[in-house]
């Protein structure tokens, strides 16, 4: 099994947690990344991985989100850039390099740019990194369905078309919203059991955490539920408690 996947289910296992933590804030500046680290250092031996948006990567870079990468490196945690790189390749290529020269070890990207000149090069470079490529199947925000919905003439979904798409180009995981067990279900059968689904839309959201304990997917990808929590612990303690039960 390719490294950043093995990295991920042992990391799930070692925790007994299957969340990644969106590790997105909204505090001044000047408290964001202290605040970011007493987050993480609050909740590390209770997530699978951690995932960077940019919320952190824009005003701090990746130079200064050392101490995090630190941090995770230390306590072994996979770590996620969600910048969903959507380029032409020599741009996609230079922030593959730089994320992983800065220890990222996976990103997420939209298959929408297609495979030549777009995302080829990206998922050559990423595996010979030994890192993982996280595609967008059917994003969870409200007009997720004005793009990823769309029919193909032949009534094929785009999402579908996503989906076969991450098979093919051999894509590490998939993220699907977590609002809909039918749309994860369906993604299933077409990436099959290698890829990973990953799952963002609970609480803020709006979405179920125990309700996707019975989807099937693998990792769900958690925020502000945790994040803008009094007691961002406890809060990912219950999250997590809900798929024992
Ligand atoms: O479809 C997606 N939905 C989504 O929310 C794809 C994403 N990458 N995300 C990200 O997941 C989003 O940018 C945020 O970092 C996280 C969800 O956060 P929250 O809604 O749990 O706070």
């Amino acid at each position: 099994m390719p490294g950043f996947r093995r990295r991920m289910l042992e990391s799930a296992s070692k925790r007994g947690s299957r969340v990644v933590l969106a590790l997105d804030l909204w505090e001044p500046y000047q408290e964001r990344l202290g605040r970011a680290e007493e987050v993480l250092g609050q909740t590390k031996d209770r997530i699978a991985a951690v995932k960077i948006n940019q919320h952190l990567l824009l005003p701090f870079g990746l130079q200064g989100l050392k101490p995090i990468v630190k941090m995770c490196e230390r306590e072994g945690l996979p770590l996620i850039a969600d910048l969903k790189i959507n380029d032409i390749e020599p741009t996609n290529l230079i922030a593959v390099d730089s994320l992983f020269d800065f220890g990222f070890e996976a990103l997420t990207a939209n298959p929408f740019v297609g495979w030549r000149d777009g995302l080829e090069k990206v998922v050559e470079r990423v595996h010979e990194r030994d890192g993982g490529v996280l595609l967008l199947v059917y994003m969870s925000h409200g007009g997720a369905d004005e793009g990823y919905g769309l029919r193909l003439k032949d009534g094929t979904p785009v999402y579908e078309l996503f989906a076969e798409r991450a098979k093919q180009w051999k894509a590490d995981g998939v993220l699907v919203s977590a609002k809909s067990a039918e749309l994860i279900a369906q993604t299933r059968t077409v990436v099959g059991k290698d890829c990973l689904i990953f799952s963002p839309g609970v609480g803020a959201q709006g979405g179920d955490p125990a309700e996707w304990y019975e989807t099937g997917a693998d990792f769900m990808i958690v925020g502000r539920a945790v994040t803008g929590a009094t007691e961002p612990r406890a809060a990912l303690t219950k999250i997590v408690a809900q798929g024992r039960g």
